[in-house]
């Protein structure tokens, strides 16, 4: 069958290509379907910087009979107007939506927009393949598990479909699919011009209150063989990639799995450099150690905050003191780190905020990211503000900061005062400065960077004018 998979954009507009991720799910799909000698077509809408409409028109030059869309909440809106305009263009394409936002959504999507077909739940690399087949055969569609779709009327979902458990009989996805040329870049800085991500491991046994992918996986986490993810690390070194970032929801939750992966790197000599996120509670120094030698440079540590009160309503799992001691490990091992946090929840006061964002500078990270508390349907967050009968019928359709609509938190304006001044703060310490400058000379890493970005140097004001936003 004629295939076209988009990969959609933000209502909010275009992404830069720079600041974009490669999106490995509909990679993945496409390289399986490929594989059984589909023809497919991908196109990143979100990043190519087109007009919808341009868009639609590339899509409609393709002919196809099937057309699969990757929603995000952010950009559940902008898939209803594509594929409205294509259902209105050729009523005979079938329009079948995926990712987090359909899966979490599916009958209120079948609901209000009648132009969706289908809609495939959770991982659609079984399921997508099988409703093909059903289509293609006019076989029992109901004989597919994970499904949802309209019939006289009545919604019908079958089962979900079970997380597939082993992750090494899929294809590496073929990331030729897409003619993007992807950069990384964080916060205006470029840090490599040749960019892809990498998936070693799918879903998360935690369940934080402001996440929702532990329940898009069923709270099981798999994992690829280290030798497995390494022979993909090494075609993408023989393709030319010289960075990529590890998009797993939980990388390190098991250490030894992950240093079995860095010694094979080492072992067959692969340069690769790549980025990550990570537990601050699965954080052996000997795991960062690791890391860094493999040709980990930066890791995202998810900090959230510095109040255990506020860590225990998070669900987290961890408290203040396992970030102390995991940012204090991943600096002795070399790496940089980026935290991220959470402000925002329900009584968490003003007080508090300020703590959490002074305790930042404290803690010796390369840089904060401060963000402010947001449900979507999926994240057990959501379900509280349900419960608590903060949400309208409506509000499926976007994200929601919880500071909008619940009474008990700090208002948003305050909140985002704070983080601008903690921000200016942050940056502003001959402290900081001093020390960065300071690795900055001793790092090979910080120093191509450094290289690479004097044509931006004009752009600071930018730069800085984009962190505080
Ligand atoms: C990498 C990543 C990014 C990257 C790239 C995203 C991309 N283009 O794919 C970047 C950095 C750009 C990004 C940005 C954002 N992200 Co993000 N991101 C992720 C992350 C960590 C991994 C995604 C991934 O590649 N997974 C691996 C692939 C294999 O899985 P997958 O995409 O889910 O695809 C599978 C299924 O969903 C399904 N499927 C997917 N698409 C389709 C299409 C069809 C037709 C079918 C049949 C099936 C199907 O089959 C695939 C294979 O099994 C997820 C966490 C997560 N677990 O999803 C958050 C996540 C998706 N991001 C999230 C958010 C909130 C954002 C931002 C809004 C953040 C922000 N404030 O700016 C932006 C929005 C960008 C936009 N386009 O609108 C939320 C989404 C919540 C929601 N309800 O929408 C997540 C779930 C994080 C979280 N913990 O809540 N993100």
């Amino acid at each position: 069958m004629k295939i076209v998979l988009v990969n959609l954009g933000s209502r909010f507009g275009p992404i830069r290509a720079e600041s974009a991720w490669p999106p490995l799910g509909i990679l993945y799909l496409g390289t399986i379907l490929k594989d059984k000698s589909h023809e497919i077509h991908i196109i990143d809408h979100g990043v190519e910087n087109t007009s919808l409409k341009k868009t639609a028109q590339w899509v409609l030059r393709k002919n196809p009979e099937i057309v699969g869309l990757s929603t995000l909440t952010s950009s559940g809106t902008v898939a209803s107007e594509l594929s409205k305009y294509l259902k209105y263009q050729n009523p005979d394409i079938k329009i079948v939506w995926g990712g987090i936002h359909a899966t979490f959504n599916a009958p209120n999507i079948l609901e209000k927009y009648p132009f969706v077909d289908y809609i495939i739940r959770k991982e659609g690399d079984r399921a997508f393949p099988q409703l093909l087949d059903a289509i293609e055969k006019e076989d029992q569609i109901r004989g597919v598990n994970g499904i949802s779709f309209k019939n006289d009327d009545k919604i019908i979902s079958t089962p979900d479909s079970t997380p597939i458990r082993n992750l090494d009989t899929l294809p590496f996805p073929d990331r030729k699919l897409l003619k993007l040329k992807y950069i990384s870049e964080i916060n205006g800085i470029t840090f490599s011009k040749n960019f892809t991500s990498i998936l070693s491991s799918r879903g998360c046994p935690f369940s934080c209150k402001f996440c929702c992918c532990s329940s898009f996986a069923d709270r099981l986490w798999r994992s690829r063989s280290p030798e497995n993810v390494v022979e993909e690390l090494e075609l993408l070194e023989s393709q030319g990639y010289e960075q990529v970032v590890f998009v797993d929801d939980n990388l390190t939750l098991n250490e030894k799995r992950m240093i079995k992966i860095c010694r094979l790197i080492k072992k067959r000599k692969i340069t690769i450099e790549w980025f990550c996120e990570g537990r601050v509670d699965q954080s052996s120094y000997e795991m960062l150690k690791w890391m860094k030698r493999a040709g980990c440079r930066v890791i995202y540590f998810g900090i959230e905050n510095a109040v255990d009160r506020i860590l225990e309503y998070y669900n987290k799992n961890v408290t203040f003191s396992h970030s102390i001691n995991a940012v204090k490990k991943a600096k002795k091992a070399g790496l940089d780190v980026i935290g991220t946090y959470v402000l925002g929840a329900p009584t968490e006061s003003e007080n508090e905020i300020k703590r959490t964002i002074l305790s930042a500078q404290k803690l010796g990270i390369d840089f904060p990211q401060f963000n402010i508390l947001a449900a979507t349907p999926g994240m057990p967050i959501w379900k509280e503000l349900m419960d608590k009968g903060y949400l309208k019928d409506n509000d499926w359709e976007n994200q929601v900061l919880v500071p909008d609509v619940d009474p008990d938190c700090v208002p948003k304006k305050r909140i985002i005062e704070m983080i601008k001044e903690g921000y200016r703060q942050f940056l502003y310490r001959g402290s900081f400065l001093a020390g960065q400058t300071y690795r900055t000379i001793r790092s090979s890493f910080r120093l191509k960077v450094l290289l690479m970005n004097i044509p931006n140097l004009k752009n600071v004001k930018k730069i800085y004018e984009r962190i505080y936003e």
